[in-house]
């Protein structure tokens, strides 16, 4: 099985696509001596993302466990790899993906007993959520080192003060208690633009560029690099470690009206994602990811949301890199059930959005924490599941807002009095109403209505679509056809165009392209909101929001070139 991968699509064997349960990965890797025979040297087993439970052994012994996709784990195997004269080491991983009330996302094994009707022992695994459940090794799993002594973690938040930047650095390491840390602030240009001593302290960066969305300054995306350099002397002399982080100079604010980037309103137009595309699932790709880029610049779309999970890291860095703007999500979608309240839920779900943050705190792209998506909000327990999700979340990173997504009602929504931004699902003449295109623009005015009087904060419109088979036309527009998308997005765009004077902050459409999901006759191979195709060719409704996004970055903020929007030709990854 190739690894990064899912094993679902890559062969022929309809009983491995659905299959549920435990599956396993081996591999023998040999080491540089260096690593093995240097006791000063540490060897590390990342994985990337295992999905759903995974369990790790190397050469046989038992080094790690870890609950979820989606978020990296680690193993220190320097005592296995050390202690003896093999140079090799056999990688054993095996992966569960069955998803019961308690994880995230949760899911329910349903036991079929009546035997007339389905063989022994037969069961089949049901989800709350619209997207398949692919599994395996999606990211990369790599063997790296440092030095025994080293640093663990960097913290990195900033402010501004009038023409100057503050970096705050917080810097922790491990292995011993007497050593040095330096820390330099370049500029693109790499010139040092500060510098500092010790674990923690404030750089001051003088007439500073500030990090800007595309198409809200002419230069966006502004990176400095902070140079991070840890020495300690041992007995065999000097040692060091050397970490290089990007830093983005930018604030985020929220009003009772306003998302503000660097004290400016800033407007969401963008899409929601998945990681997802054929053979590969929902594997690490970077061809896949520089095409979905390409397409965001050439859209105009200047964020999105990481619908439904925390994605790859190297999206999250060209995120910061090309200033497309962040709605980081956990894997919280489908908690439908009570039983998916409960405090084990609940613990758990506090640990992802610890590995969540703890992660991709340091992203200038991130502006947003998303707890959940389309959990049953309005039940009980939920009021003091999302209070205290919600406030844990603010304790573990004060300086970026907190929501989660709701298709709840305005008015029995528990969950909305702690979200900073209220982001609202709506499928108007989609799921209800269908084929009646002329009641939106009254029920997506009233929504939005309801839910501003009811909580002073601004609102975005986190996901709206419509299904569309490409290539399939009718007009006037039917469902299913790629004028029927279009005409649905139009008649949300009316409405948008006003309320986005008053509280409206944002418009995300669902979906960036068309995505697997599990097999029901509601979808045909998949859902086909996208506005690209899954192969990432463009539907008509791709042309249309095109259309709109560059209208919208006219209107909202700057950008140089309307008629040229860039492309990645000289990405950094590309040789
Ligand atoms: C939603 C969900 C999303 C689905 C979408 C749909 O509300 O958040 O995961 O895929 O609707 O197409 O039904």
């Amino acid at each position: 099985m190739p690894v990064p991968s899912s094993f679902n699509d890559v062969g022929q064997d309809g009983q491995l696509r659905g299959f549920v349960g435990w599956v396993w990965y081996e591999r023998v890797a040999t080491l540089p001596q260096r690593w093995t025979q240097d006791l000063s040297t540490r060897v590390v087993l990342r994985i990337g993302s295992a999905h759903y439970y995974a369990i790790v052994w190397v050469n046989g012994v038992h080094v790690a466990e870890h609950e979820g996709g989606h978020l990296p784990f680690e193993a220190d195997i320097s005592k296995l790899v050390q202690s003896g004269p093999l140079s090799s080491c056999r990688i054993t991983i095996a992966i569960n993906n069955t998803l019961a009330p308690h994880t995230l996302p949760p899911g329910t094994i349903l036991y079929r007993t009546d035997t007339s009707m389905y063989p022994n022992r037969y069961f089949v695994q049901s989800t709350n959520f619209d997207f398949f459940n692919y599994a395996g090794l999606h990211r990369p799993v790599v063997l790296y080192t440092m030095p025994t002594t080293y640093i663990d973690d960097i913290d990195v938040t900033t402010s501004v003060d009038q023409n100057t930047g503050l970096v705050h650095y917080q810097i922790s390491t491990q292995g011993s208690e007497h050593f040095q840390l330096e820390v330099y602030l370049q500029d693109e240009e790499g010139n040092i633009v500060a510098r500092g001593t010790g674990g923690r302290g404030q750089l001051q960066v003088p007439n500073a560029h500030l990090w800007w969305p595309y198409l809200m300054h002419e230069h966006p995306a502004y990176l400095y690099s902070l140079e991070v350099r840890l020495t300690v002397q041992t007995a065999a002399g000097s040692m060091s470690d050397f970490y290089t982080l990007p830093v983005g100079i930018r604030t985020v604010a929220v009003t009772k009206n306003q998302f503000l980037i660097n004290g400016k309103p800033f407007y969401f137009h963008g899409v929601n994602k998945h990681e997802d595309s054929d053979i590969r699932g929902r594997d690490f790709d970077w061809p896949l990811l520089m095409k979905d880029f390409n397409l965001l610049l050439w859209l105009g779309a200047n964020a999105f949301r990481t619908s439904h999970y925390p994605y790859a890291e190297e999206v999250m860095q060209l995120c910061d890199q090309y200033g497309i703007v962040v709605i980081d999500e956990s894997p919280g979608v489908g908690i439908k059930l009570s039983q998916s309240y409960s405090n084990q839920s609940l613990q758990h779900h506090l640990e992802v959005m610890e590995e969540l943050v703890r992660r991709d705190k340091n992203h200038p792209a991130v502006v947003m924490w998303s707890v959940a998506n389309e959990p049953t909000s309005f039940l009980e327990p939920a009021g003091y599941y999302f209070k205290t999700l919600i406030a844990h979340t603010k304790a573990l990173d004060p300086s970026r807002p907190v929501t989660f997504v709701t298709n709840s009602k305005y008015d029995t929504d528990l969950g909305a009095p702690y979200v900073d931004v209220i982001c609202v699902n709506s499928y108007l003449s989609w799921y209800h109403d269908y084929g009646h295109l002329e009641v939106i623009q009254l029920q997506l005015a009233t929504q939005f209505e309801n839910w501003y009087r009811t909580y002073q904060k601004p609102i975005i419109q986190s996901e709206y679509g419509a299904e569309a088979i490409t290539g399939l036309h009718q007009d006037p527009p039917l469902m299913f056809s790629e004028e029927y998308q279009k005409s649905l997005l139009e008649q949300y765009h009316l409405v948008l165009d006003q309320k986005c004077k008053e509280y409206v902050v944002g418009e995300l459409i669902w979906n960036f392209a068309d995505f697997m999901t599990d097999q029901s006759p509601e979808r045909v191979i998949g859902n086909k909101k996208g506005i690209f195709t899954r192969q990432r060719q463009p539907k008509g409704a791709a042309f249309l929001l095109r259309e709109r996004y560059w209208k919208l970055a006219n209107e909202t903020g700057y950008h140089p070139a309307a008629e040229k929007p860039p492309y990645l030709v000289n990405s950094p990854f590309t040789w």
